[in-house]
């Protein structure tokens, strides 16, 4: 059994993961970095412990510091958390070593799902659909060339370890293909230390379309339904929602199986995330899976009533999934908002700082996931990410009504928010009548920025 888990993270998930350990009677260790001495997580947890400087790398991204601070408190697991070192199999494979149970798949599981063009194999393997593009590694433009070719412009070409749109670029035809292959590539390789590419076709205005599992040590595996995550700004989601309206039941049925294949091929155990992109004509490809708990699970949470994080903590304590498909239903709609501290009217410039003044909404059916109070300093090195405000209700639109009054209500004084720009999403008329894809924010850019 898990005794004390030691939480690798700041912020809100942090602080949600604190609240799981207490309810579920397993005793916290914060970490914290100078810059977070008053952050809520280190006054939430049982002990807290500094360890080092502001920067991440200095701190949160530091596998020594975190792993001597397990063993100098007695933890015998850690939670990563998303983000940081929630995907790093060295890292997940120090535990191992360390005989620290880390919540979250097997390193060699990370390590093979971090790689997508791997990744892509092992799902076209297993009969998951995948994007049509490249099956090798690609490390010179002349090679990518003969694959873009092969695949179909337009392509998108992207760093096998990638994720999240760092080291990619479009070619519409193969006049680019050379130029867009080699920016792609140097990006790549500073980001990650690698020039390892791979090439898909472009998929044109999909939807962004994301399967959670649970997956224990017995080789049940399950799927709790999709979110839609189309709404998104340069990569950064800015609303989830679940379930997603453009998904029939039938369709729901076929991507869940597909999901469960997929963390089936991958022998994944633990809660993971495949994404998909889907088409417009209901034609729907792997993308790549997400090997963490992910920001937008609450919405998951709320409409299945399972609580991710306790199952995390389960699964990685060796316990049986208590509940089969069958048992899993999808009730009603919730839909998340994420609250950063950033200036919509100067691009989205991060607004650290001290908030002065706060408050929050509740009643029926809102939950507010965050680790700001009054008084609190956001300091500048981290996300911007601050709180995250999630409604439920019977259906979208009343779900959607209920978003709308709450952003209504907050008070966040002394810094600058994106809860304005939020409000303004769901206000507007494409976004209510479920008439979106990722191009969204940049299809209504305009309108969305009247109000700055
Ligand atoms: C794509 C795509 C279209 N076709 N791949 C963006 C982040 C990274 N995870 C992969 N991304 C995309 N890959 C093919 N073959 C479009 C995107 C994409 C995107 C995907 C999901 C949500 C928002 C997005 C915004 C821009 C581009």
């Amino acid at each position: 059994m898990i005794k004390k888990v030691l939480i690798a993270n700041r912020g809100e998930i942090a602080v949600r993961i604190i609240r799981a350990c207490r309810e579920m009677g397993i005793e916290t260790v914060a970490v914290y970095s100078e810059a977070d001495r008053e952050a809520l997580h280190a006054k939430l947890a049982d002990e807290a412990v500094c360890i080092g400087p502001a920067p991440s790398s200095e701190s949160y991204l530091s596998m020594d510091r975190i792993i001597s601070a397990t063993i100098v408190t007695g933890a015998d697991a850690i939670h990563p958390g998303f983000g940081f070192l929630s995907e790093n199999s060295r890292f997940a494979e120090l535990c191992e070593q360390c005989n620290i149970t880390f919540i979250g798949p097997d390193s060699k599981v990370i390590a093979k799902l971090g790689n997508k063009q791997e990744a892509r194999n092992t799902m076209a393997a297993a009969g998951v659909p995948v994007i049509p593009g490249s099956t090798e590694p690609i490390y010179d433009a002349g090679a990518g060339a003969l694959a873009a070719e092969k695949t179909g412009y337009p392509v998108i070409v992207k760093a096998a370890l990638g994720g999240g749109g760092k080291g990619m670029r479009t070619a519409d035809t193969p006049e680019e293909f050379e130029q867009s292959f080699l920016t792609a590539q140097k990006e790549t390789q500073m980001a990650f230390g690698d020039n390892t590419m791979y090439i898909e076709h472009f998929v044109q205005r999909p939807r962004h379309i994301e399967f959670q599992i649970l997956a224990d040590r017995y080789g049940n595996v399950v799927h709790l339904g999709e979110r839609d995550c189309s709404i998104q700004r340069n990569h950064q989601k800015m609303i989830e929602e679940s379930p997603s309206i453009a998904l029939s039941e039938e369709l729901r049925q076929r991507m869940g199986e597909a999901a469960v294949r997929a963390a089936k091929a991958a022998g994944y155990q633990n809660a993971g995330t495949i994404e998909f992109l889907l088409e417009k004509n209901g034609n729907f490809y792997f993308m790549e899976m997400n090997t963490r708990i992910q920001v937008e699970h609450p919405v998951t949470e709320w409409v299945t009533g399972i609580d991710l994080i306790k199952e995390q903590i389960r699964i990685a304590a060796g316990r049986k999934l208590s509940f089969t498909q069958s048992d899993i239903h999808l009730n009603g709609h919730a839909i998340e908002c994420r609250i950063n501290a950033e200036n919509p009217a100067k691009g989205f410039r991060p607004s650290p700082g001290t908030v002065t003044d706060l408050y929050l909404p509740g009643g029926k059916g809102i939950r507010i996931d965050s680790a700001i109070y009054s008084g609190c300093t956001i300091p500048p090195y981290y996300d911007s990410m601050v709180a995250k405000l999630i409604v439920w209700a019977k259906n979208r639109g009343e779900a959607v009504r209920k978003m709308k009054s709450a952003l209504g209500e907050i008070i966040i004084e002394g810094i600058d928010t994106n809860v304005d720009y939020q409000f303004e999403i769901l206000n507007h008329p494409a976004y209510l009548s479920g008439d979106i894809d990722i191009e969204f924010i940049r299809d209504h850019e305009k309108e969305l920025g009247d109000i700055l």
